[in-house]
């Protein structure tokens, strides 16, 4: 029964409320995973749910013929602006198979070289800006991966440029969508009631939404106005792909619905992950020294091309390690298709929901052995011995992220773009802390950088040395 679940004391009405900090839950569901173990229960106001974070409890949930996915809470507060686009919709909805069927093809490793090249022209004006600060000049690590992720997903999915490099200030869209994710975020820690209290948010939140459709909606019709409809982006592949099941498109209310979640899936946890990515290599500089050899190797030429992006192993390592200490979409949800038990012993009712907490997951010492705080991108050099259930930062099943070749090439060619060019410089000693939205963040993260001496790497006969080695590794 219920009571069987280890579970924090309860106050009163509030249950489990006090527990979580409001600014910082996914922390205080990690630091309640230390205390009650892999399998744990909170109460909290119209809301009974199970935590997991032992690999052997993941296997369980991640089994497809007992759980689906969970639209839980967090989601239902995005799904009021976000509809039923792919993240957002239950897994029985009409539309999520169909936009899952159209969009595929538009996410698979094939698409990527088409995307490459509108990837590295956003990364260009990344590295270009770093390269013309003054020495007295930090860099918002965060802000700028921001710039960089909603650029990216701007030009390869509409060919909008939001061109935020050109800008101090946020494009309009983010201060919309920034707000509005985070009023869905705060709808969790208040009460009902007070919620229908706050009719001034409710009316802000209001318009922030009206303010995304309105640029996302325009988007729409502007390109079936164009003459040449076919950009070869995200948007023209909506706009004429058909489901093969059903032979049908998907409606315009959907497709606005789907290009809102792919701004907001795609450019938060990307432009964590790079964030935390740099942070991880400036405080490990054995780890850093290792991934610019690899970058000096490969990236032979002014603008790598997209083999020379699959070709930096290591700097791929870098991100799994990156994605296995944060996760940057740090939880999901599932539900019990039927009455089932997990381990043989917890007793599961049908419609039972159980959140997976992946940064306890991926600390689980079981699966990865004591060293579990240490950044060690090594762990990922042989894809055999990865614990497949004590890793999920992309989710699972068929509900896992569709994004995931797409985050993994723009991170690994911007990333590799960067230690190419730059020494970073820790002047701040900075000191980790972790900011939580619907994602997260390493929090207020600055550093310096410094061109680096380009006579190391572009004299013409070390490029030509380095060309003979790539093609040398080729064959
Ligand atoms: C999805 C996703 C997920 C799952 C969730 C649940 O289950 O609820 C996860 C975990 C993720 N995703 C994660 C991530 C990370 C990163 C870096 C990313 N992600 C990125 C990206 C990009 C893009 C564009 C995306 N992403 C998208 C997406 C989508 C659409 C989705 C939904 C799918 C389905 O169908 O469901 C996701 N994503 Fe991600």
């Amino acid at each position: 029964t219920r009571e069987d679940f280890p579970q924090p004391k309860t106050y009163g009405p509030l249950m489990n409320l006090p527990q979580i900090d409001s600014e910082a839950p996914v922390q205080s569901f990690v630091e309640l995973a230390e205390r009650y173990g892999p399998i744990f229960r909170m109460e909290l106001p119209g809301r009974d749910t199970l935590y997991v974070s032992g690999h052997k409890f993941v296997e369980e949930v991640c089994d497809e013929s007992r759980f689906d996915k969970n639209v839980w809470q967090p989601l239902q507060n995005v799904r009021e602006f976000a509809g039923d686009g792919l993240f957002t919709s239950w897994t029985e909805e009409k539309n999520w198979k169909k936009a899952h069927n159209i969009l595929l093809p538009s996410f698979s490793q094939r698409a990527m070289q088409d995307y490459h090249d509108k990837m590295t022209d956003i990364a260009v004006q990344l590295i270009q800006k770093w390269s013309r600060l003054n020495d007295d000049e930090e860099i918002y690590v965060p802000e700028d991966m921001t710039r960089l992720t909603l650029d990216t997903i701007g030009l390869c999915g509409f060919n909008y440029r939001f061109n935020s490099f050109y800008s101090e200030k946020n494009h309009p869209f983010i201060n919309n969508m920034v707000s509005a994710l985070d009023e869905a975020m705060s709808q969790l820690q208040r009460l009902d009631i007070q919620n229908k209290l706050s009719l001034r948010k409710k009316s802000q939140f209001n318009e922030n939404v009206e303010k995304m459709y309105e640029l996302v909606d325009k988007l729409i019709e502007d390109r079936k106005k164009a003459e040449d409809q076919d950009k070869g982006d995200l948007l023209s592949r909506m706009l004429e792909g058909k489901d093969p099941q059903t032979g049908e498109g998907l409606d315009d209310e959907n497709i606005r619905y789907q290009m809102i979640t792919f701004l907001i899936a795609g450019h938060e946890t990307t432009s964590g992950l790079l964030s935390f990515a740099i942070y991880y290599l400036l405080k490990n500089p054995d780890k850093l020294k290792k991934a610019r050899q690899e970058t000096d190797t490969v990236l032979a030429d002014e603008y790598p091309n997209y083999q020379q992006v699959r070709q930096l192993k290591y700097v791929r390592m870098v991100l799994d390690e990156t994605l296995r200490l944060w996760p940057t979409a740090p939880a999901f949800s599932l539900f019990a298709k039927e009455d089932t038990t997990l381990q043989g012993e917890y007793e599961i009712k049908k419609g039972d929901t159980i959140n997976v907490l992946l940064p306890k997951l991926h600390r689980d010492k079981e699966a990865w052995g004591e060293d579990v705080e240490d950044f060690v991108p090594e762990r990922f050099e042989d894809p055999t011995k990865i614990p497949e259930h004590a890793y999920k930062p992309f989710g699972n099943g068929q509900r896992a992220c569709i994004g995931q070749q797409f985050a993994l090439h723009e991170a690994t060619l911007v990333l590799g773009m960067i230690l190419r060019e730059f020494e970073f410089e820790d002047h701040n000693d900075y000191d980790l802390e972790i900011k939580e939205t619907l994602t997260l963040k390493p929090h207020d993260f600055k550093m310096k950088v410094k061109v680096r001496d380009k006579k190391d790497i572009m004299l013409p006969g070390f490029k030509n040395r380095i060309k003979e080695e790539n093609s040398k590794q080729l064959k």
